[in-house]
């Protein structure tokens, strides 16, 4: 892995110090895209430089599933979904605990401090089966995923509601202060954490069709989330779910039920202004009264742009947004 030079004097908005991650060149090897992912950039917090080593030597079990998104696609919804599956629908426990500490996040330690034990020691030591939730991309993501095919769920969702909902959570937090407009700009340079937020799911895309991977967007979520769950459920081996099993689960991850459950929605997890809103809108199109004109064209051609290296079009894999 290369790391080039900490770019925290150039981020205008952020708080915390970032840097950009070259991926490992020698994965091309043994990805299923041989892909070079030395073309790979990831903007990591610094603390993340004493995680990388363990995180991509983690050792995975054959019953692991690894819900991997960028922020602000869909991964809670996803991960509330797919661990209601993994546990026998058992909504009684779902409704005595947060999420978070069901389905652990694994660099969440690289960002901040939660545990007092480090969020990749907690991930080790998860009782099976684990759902381990990462917003790493795939370069970073640890070898022994791809080495022995783990299963993992990909959320993506469409870029400009992605930069809304990560304006948001990001100022909420605390972790960023500057206005909107230097979010986007910031955003579409690889700035914000997480990002490249374009080849982060263009990846995944490209990999759809791999038998351990489960490939779904936010937006097909909204449109048919009972048709999800079916192929949800046969991507996991679960028992086929009967009509009231179904109809239970649907009411469950409900925009409105999550929002208002104490566990269900994690706005009390953070450490946020007293405005934060985690459940904030849970819409396609978002976008639509909280970007200007001029940044949603700004979107629009440079996501277009960089599909088009890839034969693709947004249209294809969001539909219509
Ligand atoms: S995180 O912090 O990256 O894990 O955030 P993530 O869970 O990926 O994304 C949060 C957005 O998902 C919306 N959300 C939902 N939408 C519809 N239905 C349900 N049940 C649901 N649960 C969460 C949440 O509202 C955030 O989107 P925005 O657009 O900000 O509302």
């Amino acid at each position: 892995m290369n790391v080039s030079k900490p770019l925290s004097s150039s981020l205008s908005g952020s708080i915390i110090p970032m840097m950009q991650l070259q991926g490992k060149e020698e994965a091309a090897l043994w990805l299923p895209l041989q892909q070079d992912w030395g073309n790979r950039w990831c903007t990591m917090p610094q603390r993340y430089l004493s995680f990388c080593d363990r995180i991509d030597a983690f050792e995975t079990r054959a019953s692991d599933v690894f819900v991997v998104t960028f922020m602000k696609c869909g991964t809670t919804w996803m991960q509330e979904l797919a661990w209601l599956l993994l546990n026998r629908l058992d909504f009684d426990q779902a409704k005595r605990s947060y999420l978070m500490d069901r389905s652990i996040f694994m660099e969440l330690s690289t960002i901040r401090d939660r545990y007092g034990k480090d969020s990749v020691t907690v991930c080790d030591q998860m009782s099976n089966p684990r759902l381990i939730k990462t917003h790493l991309p795939a370069q970073l993501l640890p070898r022994e995923i791809w080495l022995r095919k783990r299963k993992i769920i990909y959320v993506a969702r469409n870029a400009k509601d992605v930069v809304v909902s990560s304006y948001h959570f990001m100022k909420g937090v605390g972790h960023w202060e500057g206005s909107i407009d230097e979010f986007v700009d910031e955003f579409m340079k690889d700035r914000v954490m997480f990002t490249s937020y374009l080849s982060h799911f263009v990846d995944f895309y490209r990999m759809r069709n791999e038998k351990n991977i489960f490939f779904v967007t936010y937006e097909e979520m909204k449109r048919d989330l009972k048709q999800v769950i079916e192929r949800l459920v046969k991507f996991l081996d679960c028992q086929p779910l009967d009509e009231i099993q179904m109809e239970q689960l649907l009411k469950y991850l409900s925009f409105e039920n999550m929002k208002s459950g104490e566990h269900s929605n994690p706005t009390r997890y953070f450490k946020a202004r007293p405005d934060f809103e985690f459940m904030r809108r849970g819409i396609v199109g978002s976008y639509k009264d909280e970007l200007s004109a001029a940044h949603r064209e700004a979107l629009d051609n440079w996501t277009q742009n960089y599909l088009n290296e890839y034969g693709l079009n947004e249209f294809e894999i969001f539909g219509n947004i």
